[in-house]
Parts: C-alpha cells; sequence; structure tokens
C-alpha cells in the first residue's frame, strides 16, 4: 500500500492532545488520532488479516442474523448508524430490515459523505439523511424520522475503545437520541484465549504495528515533530485487570525529541499507551448495557463465542424495589 499522506494543517486539538499526553506521568495519546487518513487505510488493512477475527466474525453474524434482527423489530425503521457505514456490514443490515430511512451519524464530513455515497448507490429509493455530530452527545435526528421506530447500529467492537465510565456514558446518550423503545444492535468482542487476542493486535505481516507506528510519523508531519521513530516499537499487551488489549509504542532506546518545540525525552522501555481496546464476558456485556438502560433482547454469537452480536431494547424508567 503506498503512504498517502497530504499534511493536513495542525489540528489544535491533536497538538493539545499530544503534549499533554506526552507530559502525562503515564504518557497516552487519545486513539481517535490513530485515524488519519493513512491510520483509516490501515485500519482497513487490518480488518483482512488471518489474525483479525473480529470483523470476519461479525460480518457472517449479521449475515445469519440480520434476519432475526428483521423479525424483531419489524420493518419500516429508521436505522440510526453510529459513525458513518464506510463498512461492508451496512448493507447487510440494509437488506434485512427493509428500513424507511437511513441515519448516518459521524464527527466526520468525509466520512460521511463518503458512506453515503456507496450506499446511496446499492439503496437508491432509500431516504438517507446524513448528520454530522459527536455521537458522544445526545442529538436531535432529523424530523423526516422522528416519527419511525428506530434501530440503533453500532458494529465492529467500537464500543470496546472506551472505559467503562465512557462506554456507559455513550450508550446513555444513544439512548436519548433514539428515544424510549428503541432498539440497539451493537457488536461486542468477547474475552478469550490470550495468545488468540494478543496475535490479532500485534499480526505476523508487522499492519498493526504500521497502524501504531503511523502515530508517530502523523506527530511529526502535522506537529513539527522530531521523533526518531525507528527508537519505538509496537507492544500488544493483555491488561486481564482491565479486561483490555492496550496498544503502546515502547522506545527501545533512550531517546529525546521535540514536537512544536517542546522537548520530550522517554527511557528505554518507557512506553506511550496508545489504544485500549476492551473485551467483554457475557455477563459483563449485558451489565455495561444495562448499566445505560438498555434491555437485553436477544445475542447471538458464533460457534466459538469469539464476537457477540446483541439487540438491546431502550427501557422506560420505571419504579423498582
Ligand atoms: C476499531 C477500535 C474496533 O479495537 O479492535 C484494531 C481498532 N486497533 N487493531 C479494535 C484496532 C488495533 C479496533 N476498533
Amino acid at each position: 500500500m503506498e503512504p498517502s499522506r497530504t499534511v493536513a494543517a495542525a489540528d489544535p486539538a491533536f497538538r493539545a492532545d499530544v503534549l499533554a499526553g506526552l507530559a502525562a506521568p503515564i504518557p497516552a495519546v487519545p486513539a481517535r488520532w490513530l485515524y488519519d487518513r493513512r491510520g483509516s487505510e490501515l485500519f482497513e488493512a487490518i480488518t483482512d488479516l488471518p489474525e483479525y477475527y473480529l470483523t470476519r466474525t461479525e460480518r457472517a453474524l449479521l449475515e445469519r442474523h440480520s434476519p432475526d434482527v428483521a423479525q424483531i423489530v419489524g420493518k419500516d425503521d429508521a436505522v440510526v448508524e453510529f459513525g458513518s457505514g464506510s463498512s461492508a456490514k451496512t448493507p447487510i443490515l440494509l437488506r434485512a430490515v427493509e428500513p424507511s430511512a437511513y441515519v448516518p451519524i459521524d464527527i466526520s464530513g468525509d466520512f460521511l459523505r463518503d458512506s453515503v455515497d456507496a450506499l446511496a448507490g446499492q439503496f437508491p429509493h432509500l431516504p438517507i439523511h446524513p448528520v454530522e455530530a459527536d455521537f458522544m452527545h445526545p442529538i436531535t435526528l432529523p424530523s423526516a424520522v422522528s416519527a419511525l421506530p428506530k434501530l440503533g447500529f453500532f458494529p465492529g467492537s467500537t464500543i470496546g475503545n472506551m472505559v467503562a465510565r465512557t462506554a456507559v456514558d455513550l450508550l446513555r446518550a444513544m439512548k436519548d437520541t433514539l428515544g424510549v423503545g428503541a432498539w440497539l444492535l451493537i457488536g461486542m468482542d468477547r474475552i478469550k484465549d490470550t495468545d488468540m487476542l494478543i496475535r490479532a493486535y500485534d499480526d505476523a505481516a508487522g499492519v498493526t504495528a504500521e497502524f501504531n507506528l503511523n502515530l508517530l510519523r502523523r506527530i511529526n508531519a502535522e506537529l513539527d515533530g522530531t521523533i526518531p521513530v525507528d527508537a519505538f516499537r509496537h507492544r500488544a499487551i493483555w491488561n486481564d485487570r482491565m479486561s483490555r488489549i492496550e496498544m503502546h509504542l515502547e522506545a527501545t532506546d533512550d531517546v529525546a525529541f521535540t514536537v512544536s518545540g517542546t522537548p520530550f525525552s522517554f527511557r528505554a522501555g518507557e512506553t506511550i499507551h496508545t489504544e485500549n481496546s476492551h473485551k467483554y464476558g457475557l455477563r459483563d456485556a449485558r451489565l455495561l448495557l444495562r448499566a445505560a438502560g438498555w434491555g437485553l433482547c436477544q445475542e447471538w454469537t458464533d460457534e466459538a463465542d469469539s464476537f457477540a452480536l446483541i439487540l438491546a431494547e431502550a427501557e422506560a424508567p420505571r419504579f423498582a424495589p
């Protein structure tokens, strides 16, 4: 794959996060900065890796069970996707559910336009109402869909990027956006054999390593950084206590560099924490949803229980003992 880096104008939020994150007692950079254009291309390549079972398994679950979803939620809903449906997964659901409208929500107008174009070609009669917004906060949906029953869609185990507190905040915001009685179809990765998890995040071809190291290249390109990228290596670690895979960039030597003129130094072995990918057991997943007001409706997994597709319903508040 050809690197496609067009040096974007420095994003002040990126600079602020990097400068604060590198200076923190436990150095870390928010994972969302991994996904520039090149990072998004590398993530797409990850989804095709033999070790990265997540995408393949979730797609098979959707193919097998979208008709079951349609049976439960009925047809003619508004499907509201959190994140733009650039993936191959959205059409599988839309074909089964035959919605009256499709509402993709994304913070990036560019990603949103790309996915709308792709889906409009495949579903010429489906009304599409894109919303450019941050779905971490409750959103007022377009009035054209306000009277329709809602099916939220949040595939890809993206919820796994968030620590539990933030995940619950997000699930609650989704409930506020969709309303009581709405459905949510969400993909969550399961806790499993540690070696299998680590292989999925430290593949033999080194694509995930390149994805992680791309953050340093991006800092150098966009924030006038002097980081010696060769002096860092990709690490994928299973944090059992937190039930998550962590990606880190580990200094292999003592290094010193500047970012936007600010000096930083790392000793050999010190790391920059770049991403979390939380994994959920059967009851963990149910509890997370319940904590945000979503009642379990149905869950589907593959033979090996490696990934779960979960359908939940937004519960009305009620008196509890
Ligand atoms: C896009 C967040 C679901 O955590 O599995 C893949 C990102 N990072 N390999 C994941 C990712 C490294 C991915 N999510």
